[in-house]
């Protein structure tokens, strides 16, 4: 933890009297500059992208005209690949990053969002005199797009006089042109409120946040991870209550930022749970505390936080025991912070009326320096520390750790007793009574918002689908129940249901009712396949205009039959270039 330098400190003078002309200018400049450096060809003037219907926000009421020209919706021409530079940073991105950098770096720093509050929160009313937060922002390789539109949704959508400082904690990152770009880029544009520490060797995201919330001055701290973009007046919201009670811990609602369209959606309200293979899960909000009066605005009690997102007094971060130092990488800091707050007297909360978007990825895209499985090395470290004998639901799903060693956790102990923090018994029966005992319901999930939404979404168009270059249909290279498998084109056949496509307003493409048409995520070069319908847009979104070309929204590429038309009637993906090779038909 001593392995930290201050390298860069630049205080004050920014940002003090920020005014729209200014935001604007920069808007533009940015997006003008990094369109020019990124690409050669615009991408303005195209139909906008519809968010997944199931999360379409509602408009605002009483400002009708506004909503209507939702200027945040991205075109879905936004991926598109032009040349093989394009697709060298799309494919390249997927690779490091895990999410669509192609269309990361064309966003530029800026952009406007989907307003996702519910609209009461926008007659919230907040003391103006609120503590001035530090946040505080871990990274290790992240891509650069990403990360400096975090720093400037902050420092755009944040009032002056609450922002103390952005602190930056470098972990290491071992891609040299991230830490030259971020070096002149802080020197020449953000010569503000933002501090950068640099880890002299890799401490992992929870020593690294501790490092950082060391160098912090500011009365609160936030932490962000450094793929987010914080939303309209995100910030009053978290520190009111922090203001009322300085033992109350807060997190925003976690909007969905796509990973491979980078489509910012809201996430229905939900709260944090886990299970008893201590990964953290989503669970729905209990309807008593939804349907309270004040329930679409007022805080909602978490049993845990997710981890990333979470605003806190700094005397009580120190107070309560900061993190725990001897966890490793990545994961269990999340429960464990969350176990502590409520057992040694805080509170957890989420508060609907913050909204800060993720990008959610489908892969870690690193691993730890070791090599080793940090979950299962922080999780024993917690299980031993604050689970009591309900360690026991844990060793019961992983019997193989129970003899693993987990290190000294003798200062942890000595916090928990120094604090005269609760039982976990007690924690369970009064924080998340709504946990079994038995371990078979408690498998891992995924999100809630992952689950939500199953109803079918409606069939627009039905038919098969015949490229007009080779004049045959595309079909299953196999059966089309077959998970994985290939598409080409064959002879078509009106009287074949094996050959009929449904087009659905997710903009999916399923075949005989039974697969999507979906994109590897990771080369964008492969060919389609036949997957099971995930309803999350990306990798199965596909637009079907008047030019006859089928367009892959993540991949930015449009579906070709392979020319000369071979006998095995393969198909690919290539630049959209309006040959005959690209045209399809839907027809009966
Ligand atoms: C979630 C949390 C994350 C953390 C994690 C459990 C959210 C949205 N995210 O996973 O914050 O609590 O669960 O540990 O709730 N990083 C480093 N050094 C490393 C590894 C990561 O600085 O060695 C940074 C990384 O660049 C990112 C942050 O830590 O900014 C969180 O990592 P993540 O985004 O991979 O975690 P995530 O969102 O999968
Ligand atoms: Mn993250």
């Amino acid at each position: 933890m001593g392995s930290a330098t201050l390298r860069y400190f630049c205080y004050g003078c920014f940002f003090t009297s920020v005014t729209w002309s200014i935001i604007l200018f920069l808007y533009f400049n940015f997006s003008q500059e990094n369109q020019t450096s990124s690409r050669n060809v615009p991408v303005q003037g195209v139909p906008p992208l519809l968010l997944p219907h199931r999360l379409q926000p509602r408009p605002t009421r009483g400002r009708r005209d506004q909503s209507l020209q939702e200027p945040w919706k991205l075109s879905p021409e936004m991926g598109m690949i032009f040349n093989e530079q394009d697709q060298e940073v799309r494919d390249m991105g997927y690779h490091r990053h895990a999410f669509n950098v192609l269309i990361s770096n064309r966003l530029g720093f800026h952009r406007q969002l989907p307003d996702t509050r519910n609209d009461r929160c926008k007659d919230q009313v907040y003391p103006r005199v609120l503590p001035a937060a530090s946040i505080v922002i871990c990274f290790f390789n992240e891509a650069f797009s990403a990360l400096l539109r975090t720093i400037h949704s902050v420092l755009d959508r944040t009032p002056g006089h609450l922002l103390h400082e952005i602190v930056l904690v470098d972990d290491n990152s071992d891609t040299d042109d991230l830490k030259e770009e971020l070096d002149s880029y802080l020197q020449h544009n953000l010569q503000g409120k933002v501090k950068l520490v640099r880890n002299q060797k890799r401490e992992g995201l929870i020593r690294g946040r501790m490092i950082g919330a060391s160098h912090a001055t500011g009365e609160v701290l936030v932490f962000l991870d450094s793929h987010c973009e914080v939303n309209e007046a995100w910030l009053q919201p978290l520190l009111a209550p922090i203001k009322e009670n300085r033992h109350t811990v807060v997190c925003p609602v976690i909007d969905i930022i796509s990973a491979d369209t980078l489509v910012y959606s809201p996430s229905p309200i939900v709260r944090g749970g886990f299970n008893w293979g201590l990964h953290f899960k989503w669970d729905p909000v209990p309807l008593s505390e939804l349907n309270s009066p004040v329930g679409a605005v007022a805080p909602i009690r978490s049993p845990t936080m997710a981890g990333g997102l979470f605003a806190m007094d700094r005397r009580y971060f120190n107070d309560l025991g900061q993190y725990d130092g001897g966890m490793d990488i990545w994961g269990g800091e999340n429960l464990e912070i969350s176990f502590r707050i409520w057992m040694c007297g805080g509170q957890l909360h989420i508060i609907p009326c913050s909204r800060v978007g993720h990008i959610f990825r489908k892969r870690r895209p690193y691993g730890s320096p070791g090599g080793q499985d940090t979950m299962a090395h922080n999780s024993l470290r917690l299980a031993h520390v604050w689970m009591d004998e309900y360690k026991e639901q844990y060793f019961a799903l992983r019997p193989e750790l129970r003899n693993r060693d987990y290190g000294d956790i003798s200062q942890r102990v000595a916090i928990r007793r120094r604090l005269q923090c609760r039982s976990f018994k007690w924690y369970l029966d009064n924080i998340y009574p709504e946990m079994q005992l038995s371990s078979s319901h408690n498998k891992p999930q995924p999100p809630a918002f992952i689950n939500k939404g199953l109803k079918r979404p409606k069939i627009l168009q039905r038919g098969r689908l015949r490229n007009l270059l080779a004049d045959r249909c595309l079909v299953a290279q196999g059966r089309p129940s077959q998970k994985g498998g290939a598409v080409v084109v064959r002879k078509c056949d009106s009287g074949d249901k094996e050959q009929e496509w449904s087009y659905d307003e997710e903009q999916e493409l399923i075949l005989a009712g039974l697969l999507c048409l979906d994109m590897s995520e990771i080369r964008s070069s492969d060919p389609p396949r036949l997957m099971k319908c995930h309803g999350s847009g990306g990798s199965q979104q596909w637009t079907l205009g008047k030019t006859n070309r089928l367009y892959q929204v993540s991949v930015g590429q449009c579906l070709a039959a392979v020319d000369p038309v071979s006998q095995k009637g393969y198909v690919t993906m290539a630049i959209c270039d309006g040959s005959q090779a690209q045209q399809w038909q839907l027809e009966d």
